[in-house]
């Protein structure tokens, strides 16, 4: 029967009315109340344009977020707008087992190119407090190291992250920091990443997949997950490594993803991608406010495609063999 797509929503809701089970509705977002953009009357800038710009790359999605690409956005006008509300961004990032050896790097570039100017607060979880290097920080910028257990396996430690970061932002974010970056430890920053990464839910599109078509998307295929995302569903595919916005947004994403990948665990579904499945399907029903480019998150083994003028933050080249505690 073909039906419009009204039509057919309707009579879903009817005979799920009429059969008496519940409609399960997943939608989470928030509202976030966007932040007044006040910008100085004394600032030069230049003119901004509506007919001349990045024309090889799409700078919005379908559902209206912009799509950061360099050349979109005016760096200088956007610190000045940040500035004067003093805000903070909590960075968490995890280093278990051998991946303390990727803090010194991490730590040392994010102080050259993350946030410059503004507070930073980066949370290192790590098994190995002793170990976690003593890197200078700019004033203004902080560093707080979290014990955590170890674990003989990858996949939990990769995993466990929402669990970790949905207790830091309720135990001691809350009230404190107003938006939140959570980020891979085995990565270098080579280029600028501030203030134009602002929103209330941000996602990086993963660079290995977004010249794909989405069936070969590497989301959880098995409809028994709950991180399910059907053929013909979903939108980008989003990275693992990075993501992050407004604090309340991300400890939406995180409890959920958390309850799900606890939830599939508990009937022996452990997801395609782990937490990163969870998340593509988290982020396809609840949209990104704004999703950052690849330019977020490159891989060192990938030549840069044309459309990348620049690595901001990229994957280093690792041995998995060597640095996971299991293969
Ligand atoms: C991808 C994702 C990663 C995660 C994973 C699926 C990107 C760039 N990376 O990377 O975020 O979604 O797929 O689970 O999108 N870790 C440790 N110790 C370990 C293992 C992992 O601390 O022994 C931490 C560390 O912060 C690391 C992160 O977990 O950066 C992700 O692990 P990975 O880098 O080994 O995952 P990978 O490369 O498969």
């Amino acid at each position: 029967m073909q039906l419009s797509n009204g039509k057919t929503l309707t009579l879903i809701l009817l005979s799920a009315l009429l059969l008496g089970s519940e409609v399960h509705i997943e939608s989470h977002h928030l509202v976030a109340p966007d932040r007044k953009l006040v910008s100085s009357e004394h600032l030069q800038y230049k003119q901004p344009s509506i007919v001349s710009g990045r024309t090889d790359v799409v700078a919005v999605t379908p559902w209206l977020a912009p799509v950061v690409w360099e050349g979109t956005f005016n760096p200088v006008l956007l610190d000045s707008i940040y500035k004067p509300q003093n805000i903070s961004i909590a960075v968490t990032v995890f280093a278990v087992g051998k991946y303390v050896m990727f803090l010194k790097d991490f730590l040392e570039t994010a102080e050259q190119h993350f946030f410059i100017g503004f507070n930073v607060h980066v949370y290192v979880f790590t098994d190995q407090p002793t170990k976690v290097p003593q890197v200078k920080m700019a004033a203004g910028r902080q560093l707080t190291v979290c014990s955590v257990p170890s674990s003989k396996r990858w996949q939990e430690i990769s995993a466990r992250r929402m669990e970790l970061i949905q207790t830091l932002i309720e135990e001691k974010l809350q009230n404190r920091n107003d938006f939140i970056f959570c980020l891979d430890v085995d990565s270098k920053f080579h280029g600028r990443w501030g203030t134009e990464s602002l929103s209330g839910l941000v996602a990086v599109i993963h660079p290995g997949y977004y010249r794909d078509d989405r069936s070969r998307f590497p989301y959880e295929r098995r409809p028994e997950s709950r991180a399910y995302v059907g053929p013909g569903q979903g939108d980008f595919y989003y990275c693992g490594g990075a993501f992050g916005g407004l604090l309340q947004e991300v400890h939406q994403l995180a409890k959920t993803c958390r309850s799900n990948f606890e939830a599939d665990a508990k009937e022996g579904i452990e997801a395609a991608w782990q937490e990163e499945s969870h998340l593509n399907r988290y982020m396809w029903i609840n949209k990104p406010s704004k999703v950052l480019s690849p330019e977020y998150l490159w891989q060192d083994f990938k030549p840069r495609n044309p459309e990348v003028y620049i690595v901001r933050f990229s994957g280093v080249v690792k041995n998995y063999a060597e640095i996971r505690p299991n293969v």
